[in-house]
């Protein structure tokens, strides 16, 4: 998000949402969007741990015109892509003791036979601003824990910033070698190594930003190729974030642009990538606000998790990914 106090009102009047009603949830086919229908979800994170793939989402609680009410992190799982199990909450915002709230998009990664959880929160009063925690947990279903005591990293770690929440979004990735790296950012994208610990950053913070960079990256990789998606916004022609990639030769860059992915979420100004290849064919979770439960319409804080799938081209590119209601559920 890039908004300020002032522009919230803005988007408030701006992001019309979805007609309450509107969207036809009952009796859907599996694997049909989106995902999750008695929630509202987003910022989607898949994991893959063995036959079983595990959707990590922010919980939308945002009640009539609130832009964000995020309080805890979901998680559900699926063997077949169509069919979900839901679980308990795996965490609260609020279980990062120095943490005042706001669950945001966040990631998990398996390492030496535990769970790692990249949460962004905002801080309290000590390190004003968003942050970035880490959980941790014996099991991809949780609960986490604390895995510090403290931030991963702070807004006071990247003072080249201009605003206080720019420290969010954290994605992870575990190179060919074991390293494993984390990237986040709002406006400004970083990266940096993590410690085989997994709960320190080793050595130093990296600005990585692409173009129209907004938020929400997403890191990955096939073959020989490293991939940066993200949720990007060009002021110039668009109102609403659409998701945009880069490419490199290596985790360390250099990043080449390689333009638009898909474009808004419907009803949403934000969205946000997640890719996982899973049983042979790959997949970008996404979010729009095309739900509506009761009486409840989709917001920019009431959203929806989607998922299509992703195709790539024989140079490495991916296909431009068109979002629809059908999703999966669709022949490929
Ligand atoms: O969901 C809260 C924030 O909105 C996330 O951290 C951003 O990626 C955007 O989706």
């Amino acid at each position: 998000m890039r908004l300020g106090l002032v522009t919230l009102a803005l988007v408030a009047a701006l992001s019309v949402g979805a007609p309450a009603g509107a969207r036809e949830t009952k009796g859907a086919e599996p694997g049909s969007n989106p995902i999750v229908r008695d929630k509202f979800t987003a910022d989607p994170a898949p994991l893959v741990v063995g036959d079983r793939l595990f959707l990590y989402v922010g919980h939308d609680e945002a009640q009539r015109d609130e832009m964000f009410n995020m309080r805890e992190w979901l998680v559900y799982s699926t063997t077949d892509m169509k069919h979900w199990t839901s679980y308990p909450p795996i965490m609260k915002a609020t279980d990062f003791k120095w943490a005042k709230k706001d669950a945001w998009a966040s990631q998990a990664i398996e390492k030496n036979g535990k769970f790692y959880f990249y949460a962004a929160v905002e801080h309290d009063s000590t390190h004003p601003g968003k942050a970035i925690g880490v959980a941790v947990s014996d099991k991809p279903t949780g609960p986490f824990v604390d895995a510090r005591g403290s931030a991963l990293i702070t807004n006071q770690m990247t003072p080249k910033g201009t605003h206080s929440w720019e420290d969010i979004d954290p994605t992870v990735f575990t190179d060919d070698d074991g390293t494993t790296w984390i990237a986040w950012g709002n406006r400004q994208a970083y990266i940096a190594k993590l410690k085989p610990n997994m709960i320190e950053i080793d050595g130093p913070i990296t600005e990585i930003t692409p173009p129209h960079f907004e938020e929400g990256p997403w890191l990955h990789k096939r073959g020989e190729l490293y991939y940066l998606t993200y949720a990007s916004l060009d002021r110039s022609t668009q109102r609403d974030e659409h998701v945009s990639y880069a490419t490199a030769p290596a985790i360390t860059g250099p990043w080449t642009y390689r333009g638009l992915l898909t474009g808004s979420g419907k009803y949403s100004f934000t969205i946000h990538p997640g890719i996982v290849e899973f049983k042979g064919a790959w997949y970008i979770f996404l979010h729009n606000a095309d739900l509506a439960i009761g009486d409840q319409s989709g917001a920019i804080g009431r959203r929806a998790v989607t998922v299509e799938r992703l195709h790539y081209n024989a140079d490495g590119t991916l296909k431009p990914v068109v979002q629809t209601r059908a999703g999966v559920s669709a022949r490929p």
